[in-house]
């Protein structure tokens, strides 16, 4: 294991030094990089942050804290630790030796599958930039910030992989990540869900607590890659990416415990004149993130993931857990399927269901969100709950894009959806309101009216930390 080295430009653990070329490409990238992330990244000026900035990864190693500032950011390229004997785990090639090289038969699928990875990191970043000017205090603020450095720091992860591993090729994809942007009517992101506009808070807490999470399941089966190179970024990336799911997770408990106390004490569910957002707001909100989040894993059948798997690029969610042959040639799977219109299941191939799969595991963890704010609605004295709506709710990818459902699963005319889907999705009304209550909150220790102080503060320190010097 080589340990990190911060003395040249990219602070890498790759031994960059020993390869002058893949160097020399990567640092040619490095300004393109940087001024995308100028002209695309963060808008708040600041001095510096109180930031988290990995420096190995081995122990603590990836996770020093200090005050940096932001555009002085050290990106770098570290992959987890190699175990020389690691085996495939399953597909055709399993039990073969990982594969440290790109075959020449995969070639096209392995780039496919980092570019569209890629593609998220930065588009993430892009949709949230504007949020630093309405942050409700400066712990939110540097949680934003944090999250975008290490959005960033992944899409260095795939360029590396691009670049030293795709020739001319991989170094092509990887400018066109920087070109591409969330939204651009010429060139937008590549997935549906990264080209929606991050405008508001609650917002943010939902992206990074459903659309980080269907991050947090895609990374958990590139991490099972033959590919090694791929399997240890992911791994690594991982450990980051559980940060942004802990930003997602309590955001939405603090804005549900915010409503609930308002609700409580004021005895009414309509609170927006109390400068807190109602809950049917939230579970507005919730239904979008939640929906388009879905859209993520692909259709509930997909050729495409079955080759992937079999190839062994793509593994599933904790596979090695998993007690079957690995193989899944002689298995199948029910799915969620249309039939005469109507929403139903049919029985597939197992390996031609693993978006279903994968999406599955996403679900029973989304699941879990909901039954922690439920709790705390309870804990309010409110009979109130949230609930995850139907998967067939607001699907523009697999089985059900092509019909229109209500949260309960009720198949409804398009006539009736136009009617009714201001009931379940964020109207302009309800946009126009949640964005009059996001007011930057600056000052050391104080919070907006919207939403609750968090319990923790970052590594030990109090709420009321200096986590951002503003300019
Ligand atoms: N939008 O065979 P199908 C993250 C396309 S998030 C638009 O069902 P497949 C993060 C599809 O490309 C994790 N198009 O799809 C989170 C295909 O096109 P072609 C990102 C879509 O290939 C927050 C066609 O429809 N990582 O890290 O089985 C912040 C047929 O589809 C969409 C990955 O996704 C869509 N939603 O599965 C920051 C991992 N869905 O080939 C970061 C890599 C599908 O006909 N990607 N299409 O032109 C994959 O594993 C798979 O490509 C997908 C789709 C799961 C995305």
């Amino acid at each position: 294991m080589t340990t990190a080295d911060y003395t040249g430009k990219i602070p890498n653990n790759v031994a960059l030094h020993e390869d002058r070329r893949l160097q020399r490409a990567l640092e040619s990238w490095q300004p393109n990089f940087l001024d995308w992330w100028q002209q695309m990244g963060p808008t708040l000026p600041t001095q510096d942050v109180y930031l988290r900035t990995a420096i190995d990864v081995r122990g603590e190693g990836w996770a020093h804290f200090g005050h940096v500032p932001m555009p002085e950011y050290r990106w770098g390229i570290f992959l987890a630790e190699r175990d020389p004997g690691r085996l495939i785990a399953f597909g055709q090639h399993k039990g073969e030796p990982a594969w440290q090289q790109v075959p020449g038969e995969y070639r096209a699928e392995l780039r496919r599958l980092i570019v569209i990875q890629g593609d998220t990191e930065p588009a993430s970043v892009e949709q949230q930039r504007n949020l630093g000017l309405t942050a409700p205090s400066l712990y939110d603020l540097r949680n934003l910030f944090q999250v975008n450095v290490e959005e960033g720091r992944h899409l260095w992860a795939m360029v590396y992989l691009l670049h030293a591993h795709f020739g001319r090729d991989g170094r092509e994809e990887a400018d066109e990540l920087l070109r591409r942007n969330s939204g651009s009517a010429d060139s937008p992101r590549i997935l549906g869900a990264f080209n929606e506009e991050t405008p508001d808070w609650l917002s943010f807490y939902m992206f990074t607590y459903f659309t980080d999470r269907d991050g947090k399941y895609q990374l958990g089966t590139l991490k099972e890659s033959a590919f090694d190179p791929l399997s240890r970024t992911c791994e690594f990336m991982l450990k980051e990416e559980a940060h942004h799911m802990m930003v997602g997770t309590t955001g939405v408990d603090r804005v549900v415990e915010r409503t609930a106390q308002v609700m409580a004490a004021s005895d009414t569910d309509d609170i927006a004149g109390h400068g807190a957002i109602p809950l049917s707001i939230i579970q507005k909100y919730l239904n979008f993130h939640y929906s388009v989040s879905l859209d993520l894993f692909g259709g509930e059948t997909s050729t495409n993931v079955a080759n992937y798997y079999t190839a062994g690029l793509k593994g599933r969610w904790m596979e090695e857990r998993r007690k079957d042959d690995h193989r899944l040639t002689d298995d199948s799977i029910m799915v969620d399927a249309l039939a005469d219109g109507r929403i139903a299941q049919a029985e597939v191939g197992a390996l031609t269901g693993l978006n279903t799969d994968l999406r599955r595991e996403y679900i029973a963890d989304c699941e879990g969100g909901v039954k922690r704010w439920n709790r705390i609605l309870e804990s309010a004295g409110l009979p109130q709950r949230l609930h995850l709506p139907h998967v067939a709710f607001n699907r523009q990818v697999g089985a059900f894009a092509g019909i229109e459902a209500s949260p309960s699963g009720e198949v409804l005319t398009p006539a009736e959806w136009e009617q009714r889907s201001g009931q379940w999705l964020p109207t302009e009304t309800d946009k126009a309101f949640v964005r009059s209550l996001m007011r930057p909150v600056y000052e050391r220790g104080k919070i907006a009216a919207w939403v609750a102080p968090p319990r923790n503060g970052i590594n030990g320190q109090p709420f009321d930390y200096e986590y951002v010097h503003l300019t």
